[in-house]
């Protein structure tokens, strides 16, 4: 086995102001529109390099903005994680959309939703299984079916993701309702078009909340292994999922590409960066150019987590598939769960690594962790158990957390 790498450094390119943004010589005074919602009111953001800046062979930095300057206030964490967004967008996941129009109507236990944009128009449905009562209830989005348990009081929206973004193999790519209406050259990769798809679902929610029994304000999502890396992609692009719950997401959700080739240079057989964009269409094709050189990359997958933080984040993982990366999805998350520490928020963060089951299906060993963070974050159960998780069941001598995380953690003020 062989250690972390030492990281290395090349010199930034030229700092330009991204096309989002107004720029001033002194910077870019934005409200910042914070995916996560980490900080909050008016705050000057550092303009976004337009390069790739620095190469990296550790876990890049969540605590520096990609020009240079220390993030020390939760202000400037909602800046940095609006440039976070913006180079997730840029490099690997394709643009998010501004939102389109939408309107929508429910028939039973059926919401059906139209986005309109540039003279172009969709629709689909999801359908809602509430429980007996009057509500309002909070929901659980389930990419496709929901493989956990969903506790009474919580109702079920069941998302059919592929509709909104086919994920059969390499010949999906542009197919789906996402690209009828924008386009089948866009550059959103499946799952960015499934997390539009989710905030369709939540704005339809919040327009028949009168109605419908649901509370659009407690919202959770989750999916199981291409799935789980759509949930968690959803929970880093909608800012309004109050809980995000991915399930066994492996390489492309929960892991690092930077440590998924480690594992491989260490005799494991994981996915990868350059063999997860020949598999499917879940990245944009822009990612293509970097799954040979990820340490070009001005972020890894623990930064996805920071655009959720510092709402509520509970991961699943199964250390039985060699495939999910076990050592990369712990490490990864490892450093993921530093950016909550640094926001004060430990105990919004969970991770939760146990084998001896089949590739998603639940086990009973997390469901005391799984009902805590449902019950005190979408059910409002102070109660209902500890939400501070950092779990594995198995022993991984040769991996060093701290090595690949060689930067200072924060107390942002
Ligand atoms: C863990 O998610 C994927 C994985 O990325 C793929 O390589 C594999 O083919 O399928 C997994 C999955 O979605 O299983 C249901």
């Amino acid at each position: 086995t062989t250690a972390a790498p030492t990281p290395t450094t090349t010199p930034s390119g030229p700092t330009t102001l991204s096309t989002s943004t107004t720029s001033s010589a002194a910077g870019t005074t934005t409200s910042p529109t914070s995916p996560g919602g980490g900080g909050g009111g008016s705050e000057t953001c550092p303009s976004i390099p337009s390069g790739l800046g620095s190469s990296v062979s550790t876990l890049n930095d969540p605590f520096t903005f990609a020009g240079g300057s220390k993030v020390t206030t939760k202000a400037q964490w909602a800046c940095r994680q609006e440039e976070i967004s913006q180079l997730f967008q840029k490099y690997e996941l394709g643009t998010l959309p501004p939102k389109p129009t939408v309107s929508a109507s429910l028939s039973g236990n059926s919401l059906s939703i139209t986005a309109s944009t540039g003279g172009k128009s969709v629709s689909f449905s999801v359908t809602i299984n509430k429980p007996s009562g009057s509500g309002p209830f909070p929901a659980i989005i389930a990419y496709g079916a929901a493989s956990i348990p969903i506790p009474a009081g919580v109702a079920t929206i069941v998302f059919n993701n592929d509709d909104i973004a086919t994920q059969q193999d390499g010949s999906s790519r542009g197919k789906g309702k996402f690209y009828t209406l924008y386009g089948s050259g866009h550059s959103a990769g499946a799952l960015t078009a499934w997390a539009w798809g989710v905030s369709r679902i939540i704005d339809a929610l919040e327009l028949t909340k009168a109605t419908s029994g649901i509370d659009p304000a407690r919202i959770g999502v989750t999916g199981c292994s291409r799935n789980g890396k759509g949930a968690f992609v959803a929970g880093a692009l909608e800012p309004r999922i109050a809980l995000t719950l991915p399930q066994e997401s492996g390489a492309g959700g929960a892991g690092c590409w930077r440590l998924e080739n480690w594992q491989n240079a260490n005799g494991y057989k994981v996915q990868d960066a350059q063999e997860i964009v020949g598999e499917n269409v879940w990245f944009s094709p822009n990612f293509n150019s970097y799954v040979n050189n990820v340490n070009q990359l001005p972020f890894d997958h623990h930064m996805l987590a920071a655009l959720v933080s510092p709402r509520p984040l509970y991961i699943m993982e199964n250390p039985d598939f060699e495939w999910l990366g076990k050592i990369s999805t712990y490490g990864c998350m490892g450093a993921a769960r530093k950016q909550y520490q640094a926001l004060g928020q430990l105990d919004k963060f969970g991770f939760s690594q146990v084998g001896g089951h089949n590739h998603c299906s639940f086990p009973s060993a997390q469901s005391a962790e799984l009902n805590a963070f449902i019950g005190k974050f979408l059910l409002g159960n102070a109660n209902a158990g500890t939400t501070s998780v950092y779990r594995t069941d198995q022993s991984y001598s040769n991996f060093n957390l701290d090595t690949w995380t060689p930067w200072t953690v924060p107390s942002l003020a």
